[in-house]
């Protein structure tokens, strides 16, 4: 059977790259199996997106919220028809296992539903004047035409996130997905297209960054950018966008602690550890990678999440059966490899794991073993740099204070977790634990829309996705001061007798 060939949608339509160059994307848990044929756009091909998003803008911008909100609300029942297809292409495409990528799906529409009820509420703000027979409000407006770079991890969830908000905002959308799991976004656009989405609102991109991700940061009819990725792209967008002094959303890197007090229910604590560090292969932004755990409690924790990750099956995201699915490409994989060979250089003991999965048909994809490092020191790369795979590192430690100073001593700060149950020591790491997110005996991941989402430090630049803060990103504030009095009012003059 051959692949279906996806083409850039721009107006409405499907149009091939300008230069004809396409390139394919193949099953990470089956290279032999390509999954779609995408098109290898340029600074032409982009162009030609933004200004079809561009003259979209006026009319979209002119529908009444709540109508654009309907929209979004049936798609949402769309996307719920169609979940276990769309799921089923996700774990193609980019490997996680089906019920993880129903997740996937099921954040879409959460989004879906969340972001579509905004049509009827966009709440402004009114506040009484200091003069009298004066009225004061703030309103959000759209910006004009909105770009957004996604990742491969959460193909569906994340290119809902972002777009989502910007609709209903009423701005127009330019999408370069991830050039590793594409199709996900042609079905989010599919069921909005289908729901009633004017041509020219949403229209999707394909290609790499430098060519066709870089020319949507560049472009001067293209006032905001979403990006989520690795702080290394993320730091190059925001300097190149910078130029035009444009409006960056940045959600990066992290390396997430979850900390274990000698009083926390070890059960527990072990069954989220192994849920946040080898769901999705590691490759969440909030996966937990970093294990900082109280002396008193850390053999027995150890071997437990040990034997766990030791009995994890590791296999096609397709099956069933499959606990964990393979990393996303050849690249992902090398470079994980990579980190566990500089482990062992600096010292940590490997726990389990740590090597390429070639057996039977797994030969066939990127697989490796869950894997655990143990005797982590804080100033060691693997507990520093952002892994983005199976690696847990477990640091011990003497006490809460130890244990939040280490949390914080990285870089980045999207997600921190502890698990104890002393009121005060939660309260305590709750307030002290430098992050975006904190979880009290939960782990590291799953955040919900409703709740603003994103990280400090390194792993961001201050905006939150989700929650009622989207709309921050997507929409331009504007004052209005309304004067009935019919004579001049001076504010901020000493009018006081
Ligand atoms: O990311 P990139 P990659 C981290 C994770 C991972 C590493 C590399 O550590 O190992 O990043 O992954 C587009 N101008 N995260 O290579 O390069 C690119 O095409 C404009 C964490 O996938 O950041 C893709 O659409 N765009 C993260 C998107 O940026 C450019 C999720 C992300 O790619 C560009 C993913 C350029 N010059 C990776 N270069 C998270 N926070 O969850 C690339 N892109």
């Amino acid at each position: 059977m051959s692949a279906t060939v996806y083409k850039n949608f721009i107006g409405g339509e499907s149009i091939a790259s300008r230069a004809g160059k396409t390139f394919e994307r193949r099953n990470p848990a089956d290279t032999r199996e390509v999954v779609g044929v995408f098109q290898e756009s340029d600074a032409e091909d982009v162009d030609a997106a933004v200004r079809a998003a561009k003259a979209a803008f006026p009319a979209w911008s002119g529908v009444p919220a709540p109508q654009r909100g309907e929209i979004l609300l049936r798609a949402a029942e769309i996307i719920q028809s169609r979940k276990d297809r769309y799921s089923r292409d996700l774990t193609r495409e980019m490997g996680k296992p089906l019920f993880e990528a129903g997740g996937d799906i099921v954040e879409a529409i959460g989004m879906a539903q969340y972001a579509g009820s905004e049509g009827r509420r966009m709440h402004g703000v009114t506040t009484p004047s200091e003069l009298p027979n004066k009225f004061q409000m703030s309103i959000r407006q759209p910006i004009g035409v909105v770009g957004l770079i996604t990742p491969w991890n959460f193909p569906m969830a994340i290119a809902a996130w972002k777009m989502l908000p910007a609709l209903v905002c009423g701005n127009t959308v330019v999408i370069k997905p991830g050039e590793d799991a594409a199709i996900s976004t042609y079905n989010l656009v599919e069921c909005l297209v289908e729901a009633g989405l004017p041509p020219g609102v949403v229209n999707i991109i394909t290609g790499h960054g430098p060519g066709a991700g870089q020319p949507l940061v560049e472009h001067p009819d293209v006032p905001v950018i979403s990006f989520t990725g690795s702080t290394a792209t993320g730091r190059l967008v925001y300097e190149l966008a910078a130029r035009q002094l444009k409006r960056v959303s940045l959600e990066l890197g992290g390396k997430n602690p979850l900390i274990v007090m000698p009083d926390a229910d070890i059960d527990l604590v072990m069954q989220g550890v192994v849920w946040a560090a080898f769901g999705t292969t590691g490759q969440r932004c909030t996966a937990t990678s970093r294990l900082i755990v109280h002396r008193e409690v850390a053999g027995p924790l150890v071997a437990r999440i040990i034997a766990r990750a030791r009995s994890l099956r590791v296999g096609n995201g397709l099956d069933a059966e499959t606990e964990m699915g393979p990393l996303v490409n050849a690249t992902q994989l090398e470079r994980v490899l990579g980190y566990i060979e500089l482990g062992q250089q600096e010292g940590a003991t490997l726990g389990c794991g740590g090597g390429r999965l070639r057996d039977g048909d797994l030969a066939h994809g990127h697989f490796m073993q869950p894997t655990v490092f143990t005797g982590v020191r804080p100033t060691m790369r693997i507990a520093r740099e952002e892994i983005f795979g199976p690696v847990l590192s477990v640091i011990e430690v003497d006490s809460l204070d130890e244990a939040v100073a280490v949390a914080n001593d990285v870089a980045y700060g999207l997600s921190a977790s502890i698990y104890t149950r002393d009121i005060n020591a939660a309260f305590r790491a709750m307030l002290g634990l430098q992050s975006g997110i904190v979880y009290i005996n939960a782990p590291t991941i799953g955040a919900e829309i409703h709740l603003p989402f994103g990280g400090v430090k390194a792993t961001g630049n201050g905006h939150r996705e989700a929650g009622p803060t989207m709309l921050d990103v997507f929409s331009e504030w504007k004052s209005v001061y309304i004067d009935y009095s019919g004579s001049l009012q001076r504010a901020q003059i000493d009018n006081i007798a």
